[in-house]
């Protein structure tokens, strides 16, 4: 680098520092591979991943107090299925099926237990720490999700055809990471890199994320036992039953 090249090199750094950077994004497309899932391997189905970044230097304004997502209880199925939220965030379960239902996690990331409710009415969870996690229905052995609590406000989650988009990031350099419930943390650490975020927008490699390695074991109740028959959903269970 000559004298000339050098001082307008930095002359250049000076100028940015001096104005405000105009907000990056980065866009990419993840596949999943080595699945067992029916709806992946018909239908190419690369929905359920979370994306996200996390700043290489300090850490990004908390969200406001009260900030509150939403996991829906409807057709014993937890919606959205895979919900990605910040820390800090609440989640509300609201319960739209004209039965009871429950909502639990036994896992690491965040031990929590609502009971059992009537329909047309919620419960609601603060999620304080990041983690994984897993939340089930203590009645109805098919219900699970996924809650990923993350320290970042850059993240997404894919959509069927796999793409995503995170936008608005402040330019600079970030941990680029990836959660697939069907992907083992050891495939996921792999996957982790570094990333440049430039202003404008950056289009990375596509990203391959493989199932293999991920063993199906059915999860307990929050007894830590099998899962009894289903109950009648004519709102009477057990557990009510006076
Ligand atoms: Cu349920």
């Amino acid at each position: 680098m000559t004298w000339h090249s050098h001082t307008f090199f930095r002359l250049l750094l000076s100028l940015a520092a001096a104005t405000t950077l105009a907000a990056g994004s980065v866009s990419g497309r993840v596949e999943l591979r080595d699945s067992q899932d029916a709806a992946v391997r018909k239908h190419m189905d690369f929905s359920g991943v979370v994306v996200w970044l996390e700043p290489a230097a300090g850490s990004p304004a908390p969200p406001p107090a009260g900030t509150v997502a939403r996991m829906v209880q409807k057709d014993k199925t937890f919606t959205p299925h895979v919900l990605p939220i910040r820390v800090g965030t609440s989640v509300d379960f609201p319960n739209f099926d004209p039965i009871f239902h429950n909502a639990f996690s036994n896992y690491n990331g965040r031990i929590f237990d609502v009971g059992l409710y009537p329909p047309g009415t919620s419960q609601r969870v603060l999620f304080s720490r990041p983690g994984i996690v897993r939340v089930f229905c203590n009645i109805h052995a098919n219900m699970s999700a996924v809650i990923v609590v993350l320290s970042t406000p850059y993240f997404e989650v894919t959509p069927k055809n796999g793409n995503f988009q995170l936008q608005d990031i402040p330019p600079g350099e970030y941990t680029l990471r990836f959660f697939h419930e069907r992907a083992t943390q050891a495939t996921l650490d792999a996957l982790t890199r570094r990333v440049t975020v430039p202003e404008g927008s950056a289009t990375l490699p596509a990203i391959g994320i493989s199932e293999s390695g991920y063993i199906v074991i059915p999860h307990h109740n929050k007894y830590g036992h099998d899962y009894t028959d289903p109950p009648d959903d004519g709102g009477i269970y057990p557990a009510v039953r006076k």
